[in-house]
C-alpha cells in the first residue's frame, strides 16, 4: 500500500521539478509554479530585474496587479503604472489596472485553482491558501525568476495539521480563527511550516472565510497555509462561473503530520490584537468601551462581499460615531454591494466608501490623526505603518468593526446578521491581456524619470569590515527597515527611497551616516534580535540597504522571506551561534569576519574577541553571495 499524504505533499510531488522524492524538511525544493504575480509596489523592480535577465517572454502564466500606490499625486505613480502596463504587454504578462482591486482577492476570484503553486511579489500570497494551493510570496528577484524559468526553490518546509472542529457562533468571524492561531503560535511560530487546515469543522467555512485565515499565515512567519478543496471550493467557484476549475483536494486518511493543533469554533469569541503587533491577541471582552477615533474595514483580509455586507447591515439605518473608512476588496465586490443596495446603505450611514485597493493598509491616506486610535479588519498593526507616528491600530473582524463604529467604542457584536445575497459580479473585462509574441516585440517599453536603472552591485570582498550601524531589538518589520505609506511612489527609485526612507522609523540619521561611511570606502553592518525583517516580502528592505553599503547582517533569527531578499542583494545573513553574544556587540563598534569562505566556520572579530557566528544562508546561496547578488549571479551564469 502507498504511504497515505498529506495534501500539501500531494501538490508538491505533483510539481516537483527533478527526482520522485520531497527533501527532508530545511532542504532545498524545487517546483514548477502554475502563476506567478506582483502588485505595483515590488512590481516594477521586479519587472526592470526581468528585463535585465534579458527575457523576451515569460514562461508562468503571470499577472501584474495594481493596487498600493494608487494615490497619483504627481508623476511617480502613474509612469510606474505605465511602464507595468506596457511592460506586461511586452512580456506576456496580464496586467491588472488601478481600481480594479487587490491583488490577493482578485487572484483568487478569477484565476487561482485548487492543487495548483503561485509565487507572489507580496508576503500574503499565501492567501490563495483558501483555494486548497499552494502559493507563497517572495522577493521581486524570486518571483522574477519563476516568471522567467516556470519554476520556484524554497527551504522544504515542515507540514502542521491545524484540526477544526465545531462551527463559529454568530459575532465571531474567520478573523477571530486566525487571531486564535497568532495568539497560540505566535508572530515567528510559523517560520518553516505549512499550515495544513482540515476537519469537520473546516467544511463549515466558506472560501473567502478560509482565505481571511491562510492570508493571516503571513503574521505568523509561515512559508503558507492549505484549506482542502471541497464543496465550499465548488459553490464558490460556481459563483465566480468558473466549476471547470473546480477539482477536489484532501489529504489522505492517516496522513502525517509534523504536529497537530486542535481549534474548536464553537469555543472562539472576538478577538483583538492590541498595536503594535497582529500577535498580541485578547479577547474584545477586556477592551469594551475604550475610545476608538476611526474605523478601516478592507484590506486583502477582510473585504469579501459576505464581509462588507456584515459590516453594513449592522449599520444599515444607523449613523457611525467616528471616521469609517472602506476599501472593497475588488471592482466586483463593489458592484454586488451596489446591487444588493447596501452602497447606498453605507453612504447613508456616513462610511467614507474609498477605490477598492490597499489604500490606509499601507498608510496610502487614511491615516489617524496624532495619538490616535483605528480599529481595522487588516492584517498589521506595526509601529508607524498606518502613517501617524503616535497612532495606535488595533486589528479585529468587520463585525466588531460595526459595532465599535457605531459607537465610538470597542464594542461586543451580539446580534445575528442576515445579509442579503445576491450573484456575484463579473469585472474580468478589466483585465488587460498580452498580444501574441509578434506584436509584443513591437511594443515599446514607456519609463518615466523616476524610473531609475537597476544599480550595479561589486562581488564580495574576502573579509567584511564593517561598523556596526545600527543595533536592533526584536521583532524589526520591514516597516521598521524600508516604510512604505509615504515612501512609495520612490519604490522604483533606489537612490531617493534609501536616502530618504531606510530605517527612518527607527533612526533617522541612518541613511547619511552609511552613506558617510560607504563613500569613505567603508562598508556597514546590523545586529538585531528576533524574528528581523518580520512582514512584507518587500525586497527594497535588502535592496536599499545594500545601496547604502551594508554588507552583512547579523541577528537571532531571521523571518523566511527577509532572508531570502538579503542574499538575492549580495548581503550576508549571520546568526549568532549564542544568541547571548548579541550583548557583546554595540553601535558604533568596528567588526571584522573572514568572508573568503562561507562554507567554513565564521567568526565575528569585534573589540579583541572572537564571536562565533551561524550562516542564515544555505550552500546554494554562496556562489550568489560571492558575485554580489542574484542578478549578477544570474548574468555570470547565462552568458552568452
Ligand atoms: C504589505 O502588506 O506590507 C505589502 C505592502 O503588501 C508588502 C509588499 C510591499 O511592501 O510591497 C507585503 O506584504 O509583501
Ligand atoms: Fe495590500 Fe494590505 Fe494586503 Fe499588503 S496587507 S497586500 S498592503 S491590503
Amino acid at each position: 500500500m502507498t504511504k497515505p499524504l498529506n495534501l500539501t505533499e500531494k501538490i508538491l510531488l505533483d510539481h516537483l521539478v527533478g527526482g520522485d522524492r520531497l527533501p527532508p524538511a530545511g532542504e532545498p525544493i524545487t517546483i514548477r509554479i502554475d502563476e506567478a504575480f506582483t502588485q505595483d509596489a515590488t512590481g516594477t523592480m521586479c519587472m526592470l530585474q526581468l528585463e535585465a535577465m534579458g527575457v523576451k517572454r515569460v514562461k508562468t502564466f503571470s499577472v501584474n496587479f495594481v493596487d498600493h500606490s494608487m494615490m497619483q499625486v504627481g508623476f511617480r505613480n502613474p509612469d510606474d503604472h505605465r511602464y507595468l502596463e506596457s511592460v506586461s504587454k511586452k512580456l506576456g504578462i496580464v496586467y491588472s489596472p488601478p481600481g480594479t482591486g487587490i491583488c490577493h482577492f482578485l487572484n483568487i476570484e478569477n484565476f487561482v485553482k485548487p492543487g495548483t503553486t503561485g509565487v507572489g511579489a507580496d508576503s500574503h500570497t499565501v492567501n490563495a491558501g483558501g483555494m486548497g494551493a499552494l502559493y507563497f510570496g517572495a522577493g521581486g528577484y524570486d518571483v522574477a525568476l519563476a516568471m522567467a524559468t516556470g519554476n520556484y526553490t524554497l527551504p522544504m518546509p515542515k507540514v502542521v495539521r491545524v484540526e477544526l472542529v465545531g462551527s463559529l457562533r454568530p459575532g465571531v468571524m474567520a478573523m477571530d480563527v486566525i487571531l486564535k492561531m497568532l495568539d497560540t503560535v505566535g508572530v515567528k511560530g510559523g517560520k518553516g511550516i505549512i499550515f495544513e487546515y482540515g476537519g469537520p469543522g473546516a467544511a463549515t467555512l466558506t472560501l473567502n472565510e478560509r482565505a481571511t485565515i491562510t492570508n493571516m499565515g503571513a503574521e505568523m512567519g509561515a512559508t503558507t497555509s492549505i484549506f482542502p478543496s471541497d464543496e465550499q471550493t465548488l459553490k464558490y467557484l460556481e459563483s465566480r462561473r468558473r466549476p471547470d476549475d473546480y477539482r477536489p483536494l484532501a489529504a489522505d486518511d492517516g496522513a502525517g503530520y509534523a504536529d497537530v493543533i486542535e481549534i474548536d469554533l464553537s469555543s472562539l469569541q472576538p478577538s483583538i490584537a492590541i498595536y503594535p503587533s497582529p500577535g498580541n491577541v485578547e479577547p474584545i471582552a477586556e477592551h469594551v468601551g475604550e475610545k476608538i477615533d476611526q474605523v478601516c474595514v478592507g484590506s486583502c483580509t477582510n473585504s469579501s462581499f459576505f464581509n462588507i455586507a456584515s459590516f453594513a447591515e449592522m449599520l444599515r439605518g444607523k449613523r457611525v460615531a467616528v471616521e469609517t473608512l472602506l476599501y472593497p476588496g475588488s471592482r466586483a465586490v463593489e458592484l454586488q454591494l451596489a446591487e444588493a443596495g447596501y452602497l447606498t446603505s453605507l453612504l447613508y450611514s456616513g462610511v467614507r466608501v474609498m477605490e477598492s485597493g490597499c489604500g490606509a493598509c499601507i498608510g496610502q491616506g487614511g491615516s489617524p490623526p496624532s495619538k490616535g486610535v483605528s480599529l481595522r479588519t487588516f492584517n498589521r498593526n506595526f509601529p508607524k505603518r498606518s502613517g501617524t507616528p503616535d497612532a495606535q491600530v488595533h486589528l479585529v473582524s468587520p463585525m466588531v468593526a460595526a459595532a465599535s463604529a457605531l459607537t465610538g467604542r470597542i464594542t461586543l457584536p451580539e446580534q445575528q446578521v442576515e445579509i442579503r445575497e445576491v450573484p456575484q459580479v463579473d469585472d474580468m473585462a478589466a483585465f488587460v491581456y498580452p498580444p501574441d509574441q509578434a506584436e509584443a516585440e513591437t511594443v515599446e517599453v514607456v519609463r518615466g524619470p523616476n524610473i531609475m536603472a537597476l544599480p550595479d552591485f561589486d562581488p564580495l570582498p574576502g573579509r567584511i569590515e564593517a561598523e556596526v550601524l545600527l543595533k536592533l531589538g526584536d521583532d524589526i518589520s520591514t516597516d521598521d527597515i524600508q516604510p512604505a505609506g509615504v515612501y512609495l511612489p520612490l519604490r522604483s527609485n533606489v537612490k531617493e527611497y534609501a536616502m530618504q526612507a531606510t530605517f527612518r522609523p527607527v533612526d533617522e540619521t541612518f541613511s547619511e551616516r552609511a552613506v558617510a561611511v560607504r563613500d569613505a570606502g567603508g562598508m556597514g553592518a546590523i545586529v538585531g534580535g528576533e524574528n528581523y525583517g518580520q512582514g512584507s516580502s518587500r525586497e527594497h528592505a535588502a535592496l536599499c540597504p545594500r545601496w547604502l553599503g551594508i554588507r552583512t547582517v547579523i541577528v537571532k533569527q531571521f523571518a523566511r522571506i527577509h532572508v531570502a531578499n538579503l542574499v538575492n542583494f549580495g548581503i550576508v545573513p549571520l546568526t549568532f551561534a549564542d544568541p547571548a553574544d548579541y550583548d557583546r556587540i554595540a553601535q558604533g563598534d568596528h567588526i571584522a569576519i573572514d568572508v573568503s569562505d562561507l562554507e567554513g566556520d565564521l567568526v565575528l572579530e569585534v573589540n579583541g574577541e572572537r564571536i562565533p557566528l551561524q550562516p542564515a544562508f544555505e550552500a546554494k546561496d554562496i556562489p550568489v553571495l560571492k558575485a554580489g547578488g542574484a542578478l549578477p549571479y544570474f548574468k555570470q551564469t547565462h552568458r552568452g
